[in-house]
């Protein structure tokens, strides 16, 4: 190592270390090169688990997933420029999608980037960062570290979580400081996300609000699957008996078949609930912003969020309930007793009726056989295989192959289903596999689109390296949406959304030692999966779809210009 080590002596990379070990950091995933291979050395020589990958976003997406899975931040390490760009997308999606995780980069030598001199991998990374990131620091003196490192906890984690980015120059990671001045600097944070308790008129008005209520609806967000207030959710639920929609996130938080349940029933809540009391949800293009055609016009809202700006973001909330879900739900428990909530036993009713023809429209789709296969009769056999590992972990992404698995597919644990979330986001899926197999230790499946695996396909080293029980099923419809789209030019180019539909994904990892499946069957295809899950062993499994199933953008068609649909 060429960093300065000896019995009075250390420097930057070894404080950092410190620093990180200090604070209970476990798992770093990243990729090395200039200026942080030592780092990442050291790191592993002092008892963090490193995880290398095959490129940065893979890395972000990895650390965080284990940073939603957790709460604690995920550290994602990059090297300057191009690395850091890299890494950047992921560090964008988790800000986004409020998951704490902290992206540590290398990066070049100030004073040449200042001047723009042209250094190695010069960039302005800091301020290239700050648009994308929850807060964004750079650490110029070794004995500053702990304190970086801190700011950085602090922000990934209290109120909104989200992505921050800490930069560490070479000269930083080089520089050299006495040992005890620096073993004096090192602390461990204390209380990183303090408990936000909101008022008690707060929760007397979203309490009252509910108990005038004739068609109350719960909705969960991913907000309240990260806040791990499981069993205060659970006893709230169970006490008043109010529906409640889950987001695709927040799927499993209560299993998916509890009666209470309205996922089935999305249209008919939306339009028809009285009062809907969001729980770590935002308004957003997910729910239509709370308006619209799919909304009763005269709704009125509770929200519990720990962001005091984003109450009245789409919709006036009446009942704004500011503070951490897991003291708010603490405080509308026990508020339960001095309040009578009665929901209407024919709000119960029409909701049972709903969600019977939309599980007998279900069900006519699962049991219809073709060949090749379709997503809904590929799925029906998905499902029947988790729901006999109802612990497992669901990695998702892909547009048909999104949005069917996400309804036809049971979850019947809190965050156990892992996917694009805000942003829609092609590429989270080898990486969030990796993160939650490594944070979790249990087997992860991953359900990909032919496309959407493509993004972070090559990262099947990573699973293979590391031996991960990771199974990944390619629906491979030869396509982004559909495989059968002509050149509308006429020409012999394929047409934009068409991808090989003879391609076999499987071959890709027998090169590494992984297990592969070729499967066009339902039979075929449950073996393989079962046998990928209970081998504990890296699995791809390239299942063969028709290429003339599916819709252009999956569920969300009409988010596409009206006029440039071509089914
Ligand atoms: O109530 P009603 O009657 O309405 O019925 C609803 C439910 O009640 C009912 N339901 C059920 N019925 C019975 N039983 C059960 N269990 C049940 N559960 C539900 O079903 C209906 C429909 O329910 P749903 O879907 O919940 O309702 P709705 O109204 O559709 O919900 C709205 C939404 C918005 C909440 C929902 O649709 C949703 O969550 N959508 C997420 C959509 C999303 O994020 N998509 C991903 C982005 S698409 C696109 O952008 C893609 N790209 C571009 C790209 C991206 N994204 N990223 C990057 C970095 N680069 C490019 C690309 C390239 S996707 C993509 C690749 C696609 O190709 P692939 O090969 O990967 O994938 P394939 O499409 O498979 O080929
Ligand atoms: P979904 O996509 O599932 O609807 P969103 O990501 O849109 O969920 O919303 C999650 C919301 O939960 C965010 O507004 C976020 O600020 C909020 N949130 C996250 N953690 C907590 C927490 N511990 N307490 C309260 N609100 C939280
Ligand atoms: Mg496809």
């Amino acid at each position: 190592m060429s960093s300065v080590q000896n019995d009075n002596l250390t420097d930057g990379m070894h404080v950092m270390v410190e620093a990180l070990k200090k604070n209970g950091v476990d798992t770093i995933y990243g990729v090395v090169g200039i200026p942080i291979t030592d780092l990442a050395r050291h790191a592993q020589e002092e008892g963090i688990r490193y995880i290398g990958f095959r490129h940065e976003q893979s890395a972000g997406n990895a650390a965080a997933i284990s940073g939603y899975l957790t709460k604690k931040p995920g550290i994602c390490l990059t090297v300057s420029a191009p690395g850091f760009l890299n890494g950047l997308t992921a560090l964008a999606n988790a800000t986004v999608n409020g998951f704490p995780m902290i992206q540590i980069s290398g990066s070049s030598d100030r004073a040449i980037i200042d001047l723009q001199q042209g250094d190695y991998e010069e960039l302005d990374q800091m301020n290239i960062a700050k648009p994308f990131a929850k807060a964004a620091y750079r650490i110029n003196k070794p004995e500053d570290i702990a304190i970086g490192l801190a700011r950085a906890i602090r922000a990934a984690t209290s109120g909104r979580p989200g992505g921050v980015y800490l930069d560490v120059t070479t000269e930083l990671l080089g520089s050299v400081i006495d040992k005890v001045e620096a073993e004096k600097t090192l602390f461990k944070v204390e209380n990183p996300a303090p408990k936000s308790i909101p008022s008690s008129d707060s929760i007397i008005k979203a309490l009252n609000l509910l108990s005038s209520a004739k068609k109350p609806l719960v909705l969960l967000g991913k907000g309240a699957a990260y806040s791990q207030a499981d069993e205060l959710i659970k006893k709230f639920l169970d006490e008043t008996g109010i529906p409640f929609l889950p987001m695709s996130m927040a799927k499993g938080l209560l299993p998916d078949n509890h009666p209470q349940c309205a996922a089935a029933a999305r249209s008919f809540v939306l339009e028809n609930a009285d009062t809907v009391m969001l729980i770590g949800a935002r308004l957003n293009w997910l729910l239509g912003h709370g308006k619209g055609k799919h909304w009763n016009p005269d709704v009125r809202f509770i929200q519990l969020e720990i962001d005091p700006k984003e109450i009245d973001s789409n919709r006036p909330i009446e009942a704004p309930v500011v503070g951490d879900i897991e003291s708010s739900m603490e405080l509308l428990v026990n508020g339960l007793e001095k309040v009578s909530i009665k929901v209407d036993s024919s709000w119960i009713e029409n909701i049972e009726k709903d969600k019977e023809i939309n599980i007998d429209k279900m069900a006519a789709k699962l049991n219809t056989i073709t060949v090749p296969l379709n997503y809904y009769n590929a799925l029906k056999i998905v499902k029947e295989v988790v729901d006999s590992h109802k612990d497992i972990y669901l990695v998702n992404e892909g547009a048909n192959t999104l949005d069917d698995t996400r309804n036809v597919i049971n979850m019947y644990y809190p965050r156990r289903r892992l996917d694009c979330g805000t942003w829609g986001v092609m590429g989270v899926g080898m990486g969030f596999a990796i993160g939650a197999a490594i944070t979790s230790n249990k087997p992860i499946l991953a359900i990909e689109g032919d496309s959407a695996f493509g993004f972070s396909g090559m990262e099947i080293e990573t699973i293979c390296r590391y031996k991960l029980p990771i199974t990944i099923v390619v629906f491979n419809n030869g396509g982004i949406y559909r495989g059968d789209h002509e050149n509308l030019g006429g020409g012999t180019d394929p047409s934009p959304t068409t991808l090989m539909a003879t391609a076999r994904y499987d071959k890709l990892i027998e090169a590494f030692g992984g297990t592969p499946y070729n499967v066009e069957t339902q039979e075929e295809l449950k073996d393989a999966i079962t046998k990928g899950i209970e081998s504990l062993k890296p699995t791809l499994i390239n299942c063969k779809i028709d290429p003339k199933t599916g819709t252009e953008s999956g569920h969300i068609t009409s988010l596409n210009p009206k006029t440039a649909i071509k089914n």
